[in-house]
């Protein structure tokens, strides 16, 4: 299983995050990606590739023109109004009752209009990393297109919370949607992503809502009681098209392997129904019981076993990296859910 990587996604590297009332120091840092990296070449699992250069059609087959414009210009615009942090985070939004219809021209209006919380910093080069992120991601797609029955996208930024014209959860571009519809737009017949981080893919979901041709199932803490809080239930089941291709499974806060081993029983045989012939997963490492933003109680070993299960599913698959913040276990983490998978495959 060959790995992708580009050293440009640390380039986005926010020291502080608004939370729970407070400035903290940010989860979502480079080390994250470092530490996986580190234990991949450990494990010697196959080559750790570059991405390759993409236009920017396939992001803009998932995010909207004007979106990835205010990504790429954010920056200037906030120095153009005198700025001089280095981190940039929105404090007004357009909720009920307020007009989503035009989009303002000051930066914090923007700000506000492209984005869902206050716990995304962005800097000088977000835009950078963001799209390496996305670019690593479609390289990963276009190894299983090759030929190759798995790859490893070791996103960073993550991009599971990102939706069309939103960012928030520390995610600028969807990379797991962008590779699924390249995918698609390669001749793939049918997707299904698999989303097993801690929280809600609520961008993803939102992405595929209307869809039959990319099935979304998420395992994730109960959006009563966790982040993304507004998105996530379990009778959000798709639309139109898309009804019936949307999955959700909220747990309780202390879910630990027993109760998400049966969701994910329950996942795995609306994705054999499904009949894939490709899965995408959204390999969040966040369910850990040391994870320092969650409360589920997964083990160690219990990640091998989300692996080999995945693995029992049969198709080619592309992992890509998601959320996990428990830094010093984060790489044995990861390398235990794609070892889980190799030996099993
Ligand atoms: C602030 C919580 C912000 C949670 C962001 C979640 C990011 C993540 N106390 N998504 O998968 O890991
Ligand atoms: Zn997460």
């Amino acid at each position: 299983m060959k790995t992708i990587f580009s050293p440009d996604q640390l380039l986005h590297a926010p020291t502080k995050e608004i939370s729970d009332g407070k400035l903290v120091p940010a989860n979502e840092i480079p080390s994250r990606a470092e530490i996986v990296l580190e234990h991949i070449k450990k494990a010697q699992f196959g080559e750790v590739l570059a991405p390759n250069d993409f236009s920017l059609d396939p992001i803009l087959k998932v995010h909207d023109a004007d979106y990835v414009t205010f990504l790429l210009d954010f920056w200037q615009l906030w120095l153009a109004e005198g700025r001089t942090e280095e981190e940039v985070f929105p404090f007004v939004w357009p909720v009920h009752g307020l007009r989503h219809d035009i989009v303002p021209d000051q930066i914090d209006g923007k700000l506000g209009f492209y984005s869902f919380d206050a716990g995304t910093p962005m800097g000088a080069h977000t835009w950078t990393a963001a799209r390496k992120s996305a670019e690593t991601a479609l390289t990963g797609a276009d190894l299983l297109l090759s030929g190759d029955h798995s790859a490893f996208a070791l996103c960073r930024p993550p991009g599971h919370h990102a939706h069309r014209r939103l960012y928030g959860g520390y995610c600028f571009l969807n990379n797991a949607a962008i590779a699924a519809q390249h995918l698609r737009d390669q001749g793939v017949g049918k997707v299904t992503i698999f989303d097993v981080d801690y929280h809600h893919g609520n961008g993803t979901q939102a992405i595929f809502y209307d869809r039959a041709d990319v099935q979304f199932l998420s395992i994730h803490a109960d959006p009563k009681v966790e982040f993304p809080y507004y998105l996530g239930h379990a009778n959000e089941r798709g639309l139109k098209e898309g009804a019936g291709y949307n999955h959700n499974y909220p747990l309780p806060h202390g879910t630990s392997w027993v109760e998400w081993a049966e969701a994910m029983e329950d996942a795995c045989r609306s994705i054999e129904k499904f009949a894939p012939d490709v899965i995408i997963v959204s390999l969040g490492m966040d369910p850990y019981e040391k994870d320092p933003i969650s409360k589920f109680k997964l083990k160690t070993d219990d990640f091998s076993r989300i692996g080999a299960r995945i693995a029992r599913l049969g198709k080619p698959t592309l992992f890509v990296m998601e959320g996990g913040y428990a830094v010093g276990d984060l790489g044995l983490n990861c390398t235990k859910a794609l070892s889980g998978y190799l030996d099993t495959v």
